[in-house]
């Protein structure tokens, strides 16, 4: 069902929104330029148009160590950085560096660290689903105040492993949050062609979760339905499921022709519809926020990437003798 009107964003949650989702954007924008400058191995997959979702999702969620588990994809950047990944940390995984959280073994957003209780994410679509299923069992039975939060596309839903832990999850009634990026796309397959359940919320409605369907693009709506599915999960109502109605801006990565596949009138009218454009509109005409303001935000940001670009160019790689440590588990988690 529709979401209820999100409960009023105070104006600091607003400022906050702003100064992450426009992080999420610089770090992103200068990654997918050293991409086609050649200095970043391997591919890159950007959420461009998806800021409002990524940061909207995580800053509910209690953060660190002891916090809640937040388990995001690769187009929720922002979610990493909320939860307090250095973005020279992002850099270094994207340039294959020491720093990097995998130390070198992956390019790609698949950074994971205990001490944000994030784990290091699964390239395969919903298999994420079943492992936040059982930290939220674990929370649960060990009578611990947290949440276990999830993200993943469209295409996903259409997954066993989507099925079977949703199923479970309602079932055993764990402190779980879903939350499914609707972007129409799945590669270069329409979402028409992979389900024919196109709202999402239903499919986890099925399961006897209660869903809601929120535009993805309003960052007041995405924080207000998370907040409330956060605080049910937390006060014992079992999982949530929250459905992010969005465009995937461009192709599945930046190697990706979308061009040949993606209707450009379609991807035109969502660029008017930009999330952060938006908020930003919101904040200078409905909440009187100087304009002076948001550009301090924005030369902070700026000294931020490059800041954070110059700690990882100059950080060492890896050494080779090091290439099998920490492939396999060497104790219990
Ligand atoms: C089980 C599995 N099959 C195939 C892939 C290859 N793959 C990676 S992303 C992707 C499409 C994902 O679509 P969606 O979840 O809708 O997200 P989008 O990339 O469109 O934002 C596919 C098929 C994979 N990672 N895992």
């Amino acid at each position: 069902m529709p979401a209820p009107q999100p409960a009023q964003v105070s104006d600091e949650t607003a400022i906050d929104l702003f100064y992450w989702m426009s992080l999420t954007r610089a770090v992103e924008e200068r990654a997918l330029n050293l991409y086609r400058q050649g200095k970043l191995p391997g591919s890159y997959y950007t959420g461009r148009g998806q800021e409002a979702i990524a940061v909207g999702i995580a800053l509910p969620l209690r953060r660190g160590e002891q916090g809640d588990w937040l388990s995001p994809w690769i187009r929720d950047l922002g979610s990493y950085l909320v939860h307090g990944v250095p973005p020279w940390r992002i850099f270094a995984q994207f340039m294959g560096k020491a720093g990097s959280t995998t130390r070198g073994k992956d390019g790609n957003l698949h950074i994971g660290g205990r001490e944000w209780n994030i784990p290091c994410q699964v390239s395969h679509m919903a298999d994420m689903i079943p492992l936040t299923v059982g930290a939220a069992l674990a929370y649960k039975q060990r009578g611990e105040d947290r949440v276990a939060m999830t993200s993943f596309g469209d295409a996903a839903t259409s997954r066993g492993d989507f099925h079977e832990g949703l199923n479970i999850a309602a079932v055993l009634e764990v402190p779980a949050v879903f939350v499914a990026e609707n972007n129409g796309w799945g590669y270069s397959t329409p979402i028409s062609k992979q389900t024919k359940v196109t709202e999402l919320y239903r499919k986890a409605a099925s399961y006897g979760i209660p869903a809601v369907s929120v535009d993805g693009n309003d960052a007041f709506a995405v924080h207000g339905a998370v907040s409330a599915a956060v605080d049910a999960a937390r006060a014992g109502q079992g999982p949530q499921f929250i459905e992010c109605r969005t465009y995937r801006m461009g192709g599945h990565a930046a190697h990706d022709k979308y061009e040949s596949y993606m209707p450009m009138e379609v991807l035109a009218e969502w660029s008017d519809k930009d999330p952060i454009k938006r908020l930003e509109n919101v904040l200078i005409e409905e909440r009187s926020v100087p304009e002076g303001k948001l550009e301090n935000l924005r030369d902070r940001i700026r000294d931020e990437v490059r800041e954070a670009v110059e700690q990882a160019e100059h950080d060492g790689y890896p050494d080779a003798s090091e290439a099998h440590e920490g492939v396999f588990a060497d104790e219990a988690p």
